[in-house]
């Protein structure tokens, strides 16, 4: 019986650059230029993989990691949508929203010499999701492959009222050891210290992680750059239409209640995440779009 990749293999022909199979317990897209390669699912229309010729694997994802399952899957680069973290008023709510547990369909995909590109879409804003948000949108997110990785995320609201939103493409970076990483970009930018009650902070040196980091850095429009120390590579994130930026690490207690990072993976990751959150908020009137989007590019970097 013909899987749902091979139905889309027969629908959406790209060549090597844009190919459908079934890993991990789901539909995936495989994407390769050159020697680049990515993989998304098409739950939650997550990027799951991205190796960049020559560099390695330059995100992380939980070694239990399943589709499926009806759960979001932990790592690679989770859509957060359309609210980041808990939800403002109903703790009953899914966090970080409800479109990265669903399944998102396929509505173009590309490929030549120089990139390949696919575009998944998520509209079944019908009346089971409405007790979830009462508005009706339109989602697109378009991932392109190159020697960089592009993401980018567009929300039109197809309703008749406006509608206020935050939303976070969750990065999580793969890094050989946690303790030899440095983030750079974020100095003297102010930040809600979520272990803290809140706290507002700012620091002037980049940071170093040695134990849990929670921070939603506001107003700040700047690439990020992680040194990664042990691999000699510095991972760099650039970002358009995002006010927001959120640095987390779970460290050891955290790690051990979400019970999906594995033996020792808070070593092996740091999210960097490009996000509307908190008085970020983005509001859109009927008719609008708002596009956020990354581009995600790892050099071969200094080891200091
Ligand atoms: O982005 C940081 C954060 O909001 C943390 O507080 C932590 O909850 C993390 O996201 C992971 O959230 P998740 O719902 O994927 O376990």
């Amino acid at each position: 019986m013909a899987t749902d990749a091979d139905k889309l293999n027969a629908r959406f022909a790209a060549g090597d650059a844009v190919r459908f199979d079934e890993r991990l317990g789901g539909c995936v897209a495989g994407l390769r230029v050159a020697d680049h390669t990515a993989v998304v699912a098409l739950q939650g229309a997550q990027v799951l993989s991205f190796v960049p010729s020559g560099l390695g694997e330059a995100l992380w994802l939980s070694p239990v990691a399943r589709l499926g399952s009806g759960k979001a899957v932990r790592g690679g680069i989770p859509v957060c949508w359309p609210w980041f973290g808990p939800h403002p008023h109903e703790a009953s709510k899914p966090a970080h929203g409800f479109v990265r547990a669903r399944n998102w369909s396929v509505v173009e995909v590309a490929g030549d010499g120089d990139e390949a590109r696919i575009v998944l879409a998520f509209e079944d804003f019908d009346e089971r999701l409405e007790a979830l948000w009462p508005h009706k949108a339109a989602l697109q997110l378009e991932v392109s492959l190159g020697e960089t990785l592009r993401v980018a995320l567009t929300t039109r609201n197809t309703g008749v009222a406006p509608f206020l939103f935050t939303q976070a493409l969750h990065t999580y970076l793969r890094v050989a050891d946690i303790t030899d990483v440095r983030v750079e970009g974020l100095e003297g930018s102010p930040y809600i210290d979520q272990l803290r009650a809140g706290r507002v902070c700012k620091s002037s040196r980049p940071i170093v992680i040695d134990g849990e980091v929670d921070r939603i850095y506001q107003d700040t429009a700047d690439r990020v750059r992680v040194h990664d120390g042990e691999k000699g590579r510095v991972i760099e994130i650039a970002k358009t239409g995002s006010r927001s930026t959120v640095v987390w690490n779970p460290w050891i207690e955290k790690s051990a209640r979400l019970g999906d990072m594995g033996e020792d993976g808070y070593r092996r990751m740091v999210c960097v995440e490009t996000a509307n959150a908190g008085r970020d908020a983005v509001t859109l009137d009927p008719g609008a779009y708002h596009t956020l989007s990354l581009d995600i590019r790892a050099l071969v970097g200094d080891r200091g």
